[in-house]
């Protein structure tokens, strides 16, 4: 008999060879990138925020495109959700865009359940890509990964604090999607409300535990950028698409009686940053938290919701497999219980009936034995009635007949009148 011994190198084991000669697989990388390029890119971008507050715009301002949305109305009596997807193309890079905006948030006077909408859509993304998981042939070439990957949380210029309907959305969802909050129209405010009003937003944050997306200081290349950026949420941004001339430039802002503000000048707002951090420096860290955090914990919960589990009751790991089976035999025995029980309940509705019938019936058969009383004694006492009518008959007859022998005959007297008359 021949026996295999597993041999598993621990990592200190593996040793590092330099090659000497060219081999080939330096260019992995470039592989990796050739398919990336062909395959295009995707990117879901959600923007939850109050009608109004410059959703569109700063879309727009991002991609440097009229996306062409229409403006809401404040008269919905529930929020809603707008998809829109486009296919952006720079240099040869293309890039699949879908842009959900709420629609009608905040616009209700009992708030309590506009959160709903939202939460719905990102789990409905999930079980879509779940169920996608789980099918037999799967086609994720073909498949179109719509779950959000960025959640852009418009916060009113107010300079004073949040408002609840923000701290309950971003509480419920923050454990769904990446939360990079933004304060909206921040030309609105002035630079020192602005600062006061960014650490009143992130204490809020803190003391509700609402987790908001980090930039990731973990690869050496972006740490620094990433972290400083960090200290910088939430981002105050100006959206514009209008091109105003400062100096000999055209350059894009908001111009004021007072001055122009220069929407990609670091100086007037944080647009630049945003832009850096979702699409140069860690759209693909959005992707991958969306998809190992975010996802995961949908995918667990729904697992474990549908029996499976890990381990087992005793603490060991169980196989996909052996779960399936026990939650087949489960399946089984409790349909057979089921059965027992419905066969049982028939039984006593059964008899149940039955012993009814048989009550009906021996009521029955007393009012027939009753009424065949009754019936009897009527013929007997109508017999009686007739014999003493048929006696009275008889002597009557009798009666008749004697008086007829005492009277004398009727015909002569007759002739007598008619002589008499003549
Ligand atoms: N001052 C200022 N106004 C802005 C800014 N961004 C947008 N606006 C203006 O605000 C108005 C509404 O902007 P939209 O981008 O349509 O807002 P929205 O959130 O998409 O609105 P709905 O889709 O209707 O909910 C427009 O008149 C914009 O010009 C900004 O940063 N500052
Ligand atoms: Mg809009």
């Amino acid at each position: 008999m021949i026996r295999y011994v597993l041999y598993q190198p621990r990592e200190d084991d593996l040793r590092c060879l330099t090659l000497f000669g060219h081999f080939g697989f330096e260019c992995l990388p470039h592989q990796l990138v050739n398919r990336s390029i062909q395959q295009g890119f995707s990117f879901n971008i959600l923007c939850v925020g109050e009608t109004g507050i410059g959703k569109s715009t700063l879309i727009d301002t991002l991609f440097n495109t009229n996306l062409k949305d229409k403006k809401s109305s404040h008269f919905y009596s529930n929020v809603g959700l707008k998809i829109q997807t486009y296919e952006l193309q720079e240099s040869n890079v293309q890039l699949k865009l879908t842009v959900v905006k709420t629609v009608g948030y905040g616009d209700q006077i009992n708030k309590e359940a506009s959160y709903q909408p939202i939460v719905d859509y990102i789990d409905a993304q999930f079980e879509a890509y779940l169920q996608e998981e789980l099918k037999i042939r799967r086609s994720f070439l073909e498949y179109h990964d719509s779950r959000i990957h960025v959640c852009l949380y418009f916060i009113s210029p107010t300079g004073h604090s949040l408002k609840s309907l923000d701290l309950l959305t971003m509480k419920t969802i923050d454990s769904k999607v990446n939360i990079i909050p933004l304060i909206a129209k921040a030309d609105t405010i002035s630079k020192s409300d602005l600062q006061i009003f960014k650490c009143k937003i992130m204490s809020e944050l803190a003391h509700n535990g609402i987790q908001i997306y980090q930039f990731p200081a973990d690869d050496e290349t972006t740490a620094h950028v990433n972290s400083s950026m960090n200290e910088h949420l939430p981002f105050a941004v100006v959206g514009s698409m209008e091109e105003v001339k400062v100096g000999k430039r055209m350059v894009r802002g908001r111009q004021y009686p007072w001055g122009v503000l220069q929407v990609e000048n670091e100086n007037h707002c944080d647009f630049v940053k945003l832009r850096d951090m979702l699409l140069c420096t860690n759209m693909e860290d959005l992707k991958e938290q969306t998809h190992r955090q975010h996802y995961e914990r949908y995918r667990c919960y729904k697992l474990l919701k549908m029996g499976f589990t890990d381990v087992g009751p005793d603490n060991q790991p169980i196989s996909f497999q052996e779960t399936y089976e026990a939650k087949k035999q489960e399946f089984y025995d409790r349909c057979l219980r089921e059965e027992e029980e419905l066969k049982h309940r028939f039984m006593q509705r059964v008899n149940e009936k039955e012993a009814a019938f048989k009550e009906a019936e021996k009521e029955l058969q007393d009012k027939f034995e009753h009424l065949k009383r009754v019936q009897q004694e009527k013929i007997m006492k109508l017999e009686e009635e007739r014999r003493q009518l048929e006696e009275e008959i008889i002597e009557f007859y009798k009666m008749k007949a004697s008086s007829e022998t005492l009277q004398p005959p009727v015909c002569t007297n007759l002739r007598k009148d008619k002589d008499r008359r003549k």
